[in-house]
């Protein structure tokens, strides 16, 4: 495989590890916990897994001898960057432990568990893989671990492989069909441990344990060095609008991440349109004001921050989304499905572009749900302006001129080699990972907490997944999950938007992050993301 000369120098690259990782680990365990809510409900859904305590590693005195086990990994969703340091992390991790562990990596995801897809991760192969980004050393899936029928399946196989434990390196769901997974182990007495590794580009895995998700740190730096560049394309051009849709699912963590590093002319922020009760109508007028306004003092040309899931929580587009996951989910002929919807979600379906309107009845997810990545919100947005500007036009309150360009950014962050932060975070959680397995422990996520602070001074240990459980409806009933975590319009991040926003739309005061930089001083090298940085001040 040929290599970049970039690559080639960051394979040299030795992640940093928290003090209490490098040498001799003692175990400290807390007090007995809780799941966020519904405790009942949880405990009775979790009778071997509920209620454990937070623990924390700690430096030792002197290193425990430990039988060599053999452990299995599992890539689970959409890519993030730093995957390769969690499985290079465990690697390491497992062979401190004892030099004949052996690492088995399932191929394409959890169905490589079910399917018996696997291949030994030797020294060899990780090493290939260190620093670098993407999923590709044994791939990843969305099949979801939830049915006894796969349990048994990967009970089978670790059998087979001597396999005493997996780790599920996954987001939200994959992280609660762990616990799951955890709990079925231990009460069927199989001896196989179960741990999880937060994952996820999006950033809503994340609680008072949980500081951030991997992958989350380079994203955002690679979607804000190319808001940047495009940012200094309008301020030299003065002719475009641009547009820009950014991934994240529902949750708007990386849209309000970007504006923080970028300062946009408008972040639109999901979860405050929700909670503002904002119609489609009412985002474009926004839009067009704030057009109008710039347009006003000669400036023609902008940048607009759009998160991935808005579509989602516009409430008439909630509710004919709705709508539609129900009739799809029973009836795949489109035509015939379109002909259940209430009148209200009817009108709603037929006032957008037809392009759109399309896109909301393609296929959904594994979950049921519509695939907001495959939705152009840009594109409609764009078109909603340009008319709600020609309308001002004519009526005297716009005199400029609109040209709007729309771009979407997600797939092109997702597999960017991981930054500093996410190179040492990921490798972190993957060694940390293999001393929970050394401790016993099974139904833990991995928890590497003070994240703002240098890598040395970095808190190990593990949180027990049932305490970040809640109960939620999920096609049609109540089942146990990780709470997902939204924008909260009450944090720091969304208030220090609030704070900037008016001079933001009305003057040009961009910033340019430049690339994410892998060698050089510490303060280009190793910033964590504003978001962490203003939750945990
Ligand atoms: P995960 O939640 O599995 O980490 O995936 C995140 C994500 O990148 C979302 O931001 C995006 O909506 C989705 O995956 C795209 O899915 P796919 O990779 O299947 O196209």
């Amino acid at each position: 495989m040929t290599k970049s000369a970039l690559q080639k120098a960051r394979a040299a690259y030795q992640p940093k590890l928290p003090k209490a990782l490098k040498g001799a680990i003692a175990l400290k365990e807390g007090e007995a916990t809780q799941s966020v809510a519904d405790q009942e409900a949880i405990k009775n859904l979790f009778p071997n897994t509920y209620g454990m305590p937070v623990v924390t590693f700690e430096v030792a005195e002197e290193a425990k001898e430990l039988p060599a086990i053999n452990v299995g990994v599992i890539l689970s969703g959409g890519q993030a960057p730093g995957g390769h340091n969690v499985i290079s992390g465990i690697f390491d991790g497992l062979k401190s432990l004892n030099k004949d562990c052996k690492l088995y990596g399932f191929l394409g995801g959890p169905s490589g568990l079910i399917d018996h897809k696997y291949m030994e991760l030797t020294a060899e192969i990780v090493d290939e893989y260190r620093n670098t980004g993407g999923f590709d050393i044994i791939g990843s899936g969305r099949t979801k671990l939830e049915e006894t029928a796969q349990f048994d399946k990967g009970i089978e196989i670790c059998n087979e492989l001597g396999i005493k434990a997996l780790i599920i390196i996954g987001g939200d769901d994959s992280n609660t069909n762990a616990c799951v997974l955890a709990e079925y182990y231990l009460q069927k007495n199989t001896g196989i441990q179960v741990i999880g590794c937060p994952k996820t580009i999006d950033g809503d895995l994340k609680n008072n344990m949980i500081e951030t998700s991997f992958g989350f740190d380079t994203a955002c730096k690679v979607y804000s060095e190319v808001i940047g560049n495009i940012m200094r394309d309008a301020n030299s051009a003065k002719k475009y609008w641009h547009f820009i849709k950014l991934m994240g699912r529902s949750a708007s963590h990386i849209a309000l991440e970007c504006a923080l590093q970028t300062q946009p002319n408008i972040c639109i922020v999901s979860e405050e349109v929700e909670a503002k009760k904002m119609t489609l109508g009412q985002i474009v007028d926004d839009i067009a004001n704030a057009v109008a306004a710039r347009a006003a003092e000669g400036n023609n040309f902008g940048v607009i921050l759009i998160p991935e899931g808005l579509i989602e929580f516009i409430p008439e587009m909630k509710v004919l989304i709705a709508e539609l996951n129900d009739l799809l989910a029973h009836e795949s002929d489109v035509q015939k499905a379109l002909q259940g919807l209430t009148p209200t979600s009817a009108a709603v379906y037929a006032s957008l572009p037809e392009a759109i309107a399309k896109q909301l009845t393609l296929d959904r997810d594994p979950h049921g749900n519509v695939q907001v990545s495959l939705i152009e919100t840009e594109k409609l947005l764009i078109e909603m302006v340009k008319t709600r500007l020609a309308a001002m036009k004519a009526e005297g309150k716009f005199v400029g001129k609109f040209s709007g360009l729309g771009h979407f950014f997600g797939y092109e962050g997702r597999c960017a080699a991981p930054s500093n932060f996410d190179a040492d975070y990921c490798y972190s959680l993957g060694f940390n990972a293999a001393q929970l397995i050394a401790a016993g422990k099974t139904g833990y996520m991995s928890l590497i907490r003070n994240t703002t602070a240098p890598a040395e001074e970095w808190i190990a240990g593990g949180v027990p997944v049932t305490m970040m459980m809640n109960m939620e409806r999920r096609h049609g009933e109540m089942k146990p999950v990780i709470r997902k975590a939204l924008v909260e319009l009450e944090g720091a991040p969304f208030k220090e938007l609030a704070k900037n926003r008016a001079t933001w739309a009305k003057e040009t005061a961009y910033v340019y992050p430049g690339p994410i930089q892998y060698f050089g001083p510490s303060e280009v090298c190793d910033q964590p993301t504003k978001t962490l940085m203003l939750e945990q001040a």
